[in-house]
């Protein structure tokens, strides 16, 4: 028997099933594979899969409804039959009493590899061609802050990461990689749509063997892997923007700036030089100043900016500062700063926002990209941006400020999710919960019982990918991948699109949705699409027969690594860049012009409203995991392999640790006003004293939902973050950080029960 191409987030694959579990060989072309693959083993039969139509028994039973009970309650196993119908028929309500704008179709999530399957692509064409359109939501939680500041100064986000400095450039030139958040692997092993060849850390060996001086500047040290062979600034978390400020100050008044590259190539220095040396308040923006705040000596700082002269260098900044409040200030701070050195536009030099985060950044692109399903008209236009949810569940009515509009949110009904984990992604879960408790109906497609799926009211079991045909492919992965199914769908899963489909049929709209195509058919529609696209080019493809019999095909590529900032160095007057004054935007009138307090006319430093305080003394960075992709497959082997005990593990200074009397592996609890957990500590001296690190994506898992202040068992950061947006320009998420207090949990710590499905 041979083995089926197939392909996740995180990699590439040739599967085939063994019993209950999976076996794996990576793609052969992959010289870095993840070990994420592991957590496939046990993932098609494990029984936190959901196996059936389940309606959850007070909404059965009552019907429709706001329901404190969302989160406590048993659920009652439904035929398809029965399922179909209440779908449809509450769909049919809520549209013929409220319309599309009672109907929240948002469905944050990154879903699966598969380019047709992709959850959200389906949840938007059945709503578009079904019902006539839905409210949306806009931007990520990955990057909420900068993909909205960056098109006001410097251009769309997209050139700045995905098509910024490419890596080959990096590994050539860069003599000093400055990386505001680091450079860390476990982010850059995944990619949505897949990534066939992770090559970072070969990259980064490269540049470091030529000399390349790597500085992460992180209260983690596992911020910069050890191939990079580099130094680590420790400073306080979300205190980049006074560290940035006081560079910039240490480079005006050491006469250190490229003052020629500020006057052709920016505009609005003068301004952020006048902030700088405090003209306007009297408060010079200088190396003692940000001492204070950052938590590193200011000779320290000042060596460091003088050092910054005179190389090539590169500047990056990390998802992870944006998600924060304030965080538009270390993106546009960070672009300011390599303005005032004079790099951008030179090889390996200049800024690139996120490098290393995704897969995708530093890399060039596919000549054509694989087709997306198309997504259908929406008839209204209602949106909110997407981190917002509960404030908008939780305040219909309420106006909000967005990007310069003065916006209202919409008195939502029903909200439909699939492929998304709400109660992963989301800050302060108790709040969250509190907001899905005034909807009337919650539908979700799952495969597994996630917390979301266990405050649903209607949850549909969803296939996954190893069960279905897809194609698999990003837009900057040279491999397109045939992701041949590897096993039957477990108990009674459907596809999504079989799902939508058949509700499109009962709602009379099912020509509309299916255009008359299976699965199978649209795979083909879509790559014949790609063929033609590429025979534009005079490139061929194999027909679609072969393409699915190798599992693979080789797209030819761009080398488009760093085209916009490059162009626009070599002749400013002919390729200006996509801003109000064709310049970088040290300063921007249009923001100035939205009157924000917090977020004006150019960077500043904002202190957070939440410090540190007696009761709270301690950052927790909340951030991406290594053992997982957010909290997909929690419940895999790799996944597992890295708790301790079943608990998530929190890293924690061993200072830090005997002052609270905590020993390595004790159970450990954090708190604040918001909720609790329960975790593992390891001590570890790779952290800064005073902060504490709990990755996202360990499933919520709260002793009692409906608690005020939860207490999740498992280890769940989001019961602690605060639920505010970034600032009124952007509104994006501010999950990264958060205060809290540690202690030794006594006592008998309740067992975790995340991966047992609920009662029923
Ligand atoms: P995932 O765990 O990937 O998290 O949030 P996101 O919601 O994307 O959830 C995807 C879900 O889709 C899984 O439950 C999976 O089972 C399901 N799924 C997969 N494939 C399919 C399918 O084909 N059909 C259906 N129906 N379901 C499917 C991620 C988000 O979290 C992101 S992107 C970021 S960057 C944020 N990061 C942080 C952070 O750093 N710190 C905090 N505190 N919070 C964060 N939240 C954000």
């Amino acid at each position: 028997m041979t083995d089926s191409m197939h392909s996740a987030h995180w990699g590439a694959f040739r599967a085939r099933r063994d019993g209950d579990s999976l076996m794996i060989t990576p793609f052969s072309a992959d010289p870095d594979p993840s070990p994420l693959l592991a957590n496939l083993h046990n993932a098609l039969a494990h029984p936190a899969r959901v196996a059936r139509p389940m309606v959850r028994r007070g909404w059965l039973e009552k019907g429709p409804g706001p329901d404190a009970r969302r989160g406590l309650d048993s659920y009652v196993a439904v035929s398809w039959e029965e399922a179909y119908a209440l779908v449809a028929q509450e769909l049919r309500r809520v549209g013929d009493r409220y319309g599309p704008e009672g109907i929240f179709g948002g469905s944050y999530g990154w879903s699966s590899a598969g380019r047709f399957h992709h959850a959200q692509s389906q949840v938007h064409r059945f709503l578009n061609t079904v019902l006539g359109g839905y409210v949306r939501s806009v931007n990520s939680y990955s990057s909420g802050a900068a993909s909205v500041l960056l098109p006001h100064i410097v251009g769309d986000m997209n050139e700045i990461a995905r098509r910024g400095v490419s890596w080959e450039t990096i590994a050539e030139h860069s003599e000093v990689v400055l990386a505001f958040g680091g450079l860390a692997l476990k982010n850059a092993q995944v990619a949505s749509g897949g990534l066939s060849e992770h090559t970072e850390r070969g990259f980064m060996q490269r540049a470091a063997r030529r000399g390349a001086r790597f500085i992460s500047v992180s209260p983690l040290r596992s911020d910069l892997p050890a191939e990079a062979g580099g130094e680590w600034l420790p400073l306080v978390p979300g205190t980049d923007a006074a560290l940035m400020l006081a560079l910039l100050h240490e480079l005006t008044t050491q006469g250190l700036t490229d003052d020629d590259f500020l006057a052709c190539y920016t505009h609005g220095w003068p301004t952020l030089r006048s902030y700088l040396l405090g003209e306007e308040d009297g408060v010079a923006r200088d190396a003692d100043w940000a001492a204070d705040l950052c938590g590193l000596p200011a000779a320290q700082i000042r060596t460091l900016a003088r050092e910054l002269h005179g190389k090539r260098v590169l500047i990056t900044v990390a998802h992870a500062l944006q998600r924060a409040q304030h965080g538009e200030q270390p993106v546009w701070l960070g672009l300011a700063l390599a303005a005032a050195l004079g790099q951008p536009g030179l090889p390996g030099g200049g800024f690139t926002y996120a490098l290393g985060a995704l897969g995708h950044y530093g890399k060039h692109h596919n000549l054509a990209s694989f087709p997306a399903l198309p997504q259908g008209k929406n008839g209204i236009d209602r949106f909110i941006p997407v981190a917002r949810i509960a404030d908008m569940l939780l305040h219909p009515g309420e106006k909000f400020h967005y990007n310069g509009r003065h916006l209202t949110y919409p008195d939502i009904r029903l909200a439909y999710w699939a492929g998304g984990n709400p109660f992963h992604h989301h800050q302060d879960l108790a709040r969250l919960r509190q907001a899905f408790c005034r909807l009337d109906t919650l539908i979700v497609h799952e495969s597994a019982w996630t917390a979301t799926a266990r405050h649903a009211d209607i949850v549909l079991p969803a296939t996954m990918t190893l069960e279905r045909e897809d194609v698999g492919g990003a837009p900057t992965d040279r491999h397109l991948i045939a992701m041949q199914p590897v096993a039957a769908p477990y108990g009674e899963a459907r596809d999504d699109y079989q799902i939508f489909s058949e509700l499109a049929r009962r709602l009379g709209r099912e020509a509309a949705f299916t255009e008359g195509r299976d699965a199978r058919a649209w795979l083909e529609h879509l790559y014949a699409q790609l063929q033609e696209k590429l025979a534009a080019h005079q490139v061929g493809l194999p027909d679609f027969a072969t393409f699915w019999q190798q599992g693979v095909v080789t797209l030819p590529q761009l080398q488009d690594g760093g085209r916009m900032m490059n162009a626009f160095r070599a002749d400013p007057a002919a390729h200006p860049l996509p801003t109000p004054t064709g310049k970088i935007q040290i300063a921007s009138d249009a923001i100035a012009g939205f009157g924000y307090e917090d977020c004006p006319g150019h960077p500043v430093w904002r202190a957070p409203r939440e410090q540190p305080s007696a009761s709270y003394p301690f950052w927790l960075i909340a951030n991406q995991p290594a053992t997982r992709l957010h909290s997909q497959l929690d419940f895999g082997d790799y996944s597992r392999s890295g708790k301790r005990n079943g608990r998530e593990v929190c890293s924690l200074h061993p200072l830090d640790a005997q002052r609270l009397g905590i020993a390595d592996n004790d159970v450990i609890e954090l708190y604040n006003a918001r909720g609790h957990l329960l975790a593992s500590a390891a001590l570890t001296e790779t952290i800064r004293p005073g902060v504490v690190r709990l990755p996202t994506g360990a499933w919520y898992d709260p002793v009692d939902p409906a608690a005020a202040r939860p207490l999740c068992r498992h280890g769940n950061p989001n019961v602690l973050t605060q639920d505010i947006g970034t600032s009124s320009l952007a509104q994006g998420c501010t999950g990264q950080i958060a205060v809290v207090n540690v202690r030794k949990f006594t006592g008998d710590a309740p067992p975790v029960a995340a991966f047992t499905p609920p009662q029923g």
